[in-house]
């Protein structure tokens, strides 16, 4: 199947969604009898690459009206390539998580999280395995841009799956702490401030340093509910918004430490809101609880 490109033999069950905005498009089908999901994303223009873009390519005119016109312009295929994500064996979940659902906002209270929401993720959540491979090396090693190997306040920073680290415009990486068992916002005490300031200020300092991006053009936040309960930080480039990431779901790292130092437990008395999909299974249990 053509110079070893296994999507060649994907076949195609359905479209999950896709977005002409984000010109992107997930796709649900079958590689060599696995279930699997593809996800093919234009990405943006490089200002580097422009020289070529104007220079080698070729240019049909399409129409021509007073001081207007427009063309199809055919860049050159190294510049023309579509950055794809593979998941494959993907489970059910993978596959509803990218399907197009309406999403509805729910109301947690600390008593929901502990009779409701905990229950659910300990038996229910995405396994974490890759991150795992991260923190032992065993997978993406070449792509850690910053390590802390600290075990109680260290982290390793690394490019999300998201970013194809060409332009820094849609800059995204995430920090993985190497603390196990926090698994969210809601298990996170004072007794986490040193990690989460430690994890703030040098992955900061790292970004400065590689990518030249200083913290007043960075966006830091956690997401609640995340899709993996192992404590991790998004740091995207402020500006850029991200696919999933609405701002029911962000939770600025700079407020939750002040939250915290303000109130040891702030994070295990508050409701916190959030929006799930209508097909997430954590929706039904609070509908069941009657919470909905
Ligand atoms: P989240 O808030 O738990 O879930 O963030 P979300 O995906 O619903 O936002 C997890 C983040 O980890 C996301 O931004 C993912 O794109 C990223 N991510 C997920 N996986 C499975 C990988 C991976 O294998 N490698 C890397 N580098 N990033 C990943």
């Amino acid at each position: 199947s053509g110079s070893g490109n296994i999507l060649s033999d994907f076949q195609i069950s359905a479209v999950l969604s896709d977005s002409a905005r984000e010109k992107s498009i997930f796709i649900h089908g079958k590689l060599a009898d696995q279930e699997a999901v593809v996800i093919l994303e234009k990405t943006p223009i490089r200002e580097d690459t422009l020289g070529e873009i104007f220079s080698g390519s070729r240019l049909t005119l399409d129409l021509r009206n007073d001081i207007y016109s427009t063309y199809r312009l055919q860049a050159p295929p190294h510049i023309n390539e579509i950055k794809t994500t593979v998941v494959c064996p993907a489970t059910q979940k993978h596959i509803n998580k990218y399907q197009r659902q309406q999403s509805f906002l729910l109301e947690e209270t600390w008593g929901d999280y502990q009779s409701i929401t905990l229950p659910y993720i300990e038996k229910q959540s995405f396994s974490v395995q890759w991150v795992y491979n991260i923190l032992e090396k065993k997978a993406e090693a070449e792509r850690i841009v910053y390590e802390d190997p600290d075990p109680e306040v260290g982290f390793v920073l690394l490019p999300d799956f998201k970013w194809d680290q060409k332009q820094v415009d849609d800059l995204y990486l995430i920090a993985i702490t190497h603390r196990r068992g926090i698994r969210s916002l809601r298990d996170l005490s004072s007794e986490h401030v040193p990690l989460l300031q430690n994890l703030f200020q040098k992955g900061k300092e790292a970004i400065l340093q590689r990518y030249n991006l200083s913290a007043s053009e960075l966006r830091v936040h956690l997401h609640y509910q995340p899709s993996y309960y192992h404590l991790h930080v998004h740091f995207t480039k402020l500006g850029y918004e991200a696919p999933g990431c609405g701002v029911e779901r962000a939770h600025l790292l700079a407020d939750v430490i002040q939250n915290l130092l303000s109130d040891p437990y702030y994070y295990k008395t508050r409701t916190l809101y959030f929006p799930l999909r209508a097909d997430n299974g954590l929706l039904s249990k609070f509908k069941e609880a009657g919470r909905l």
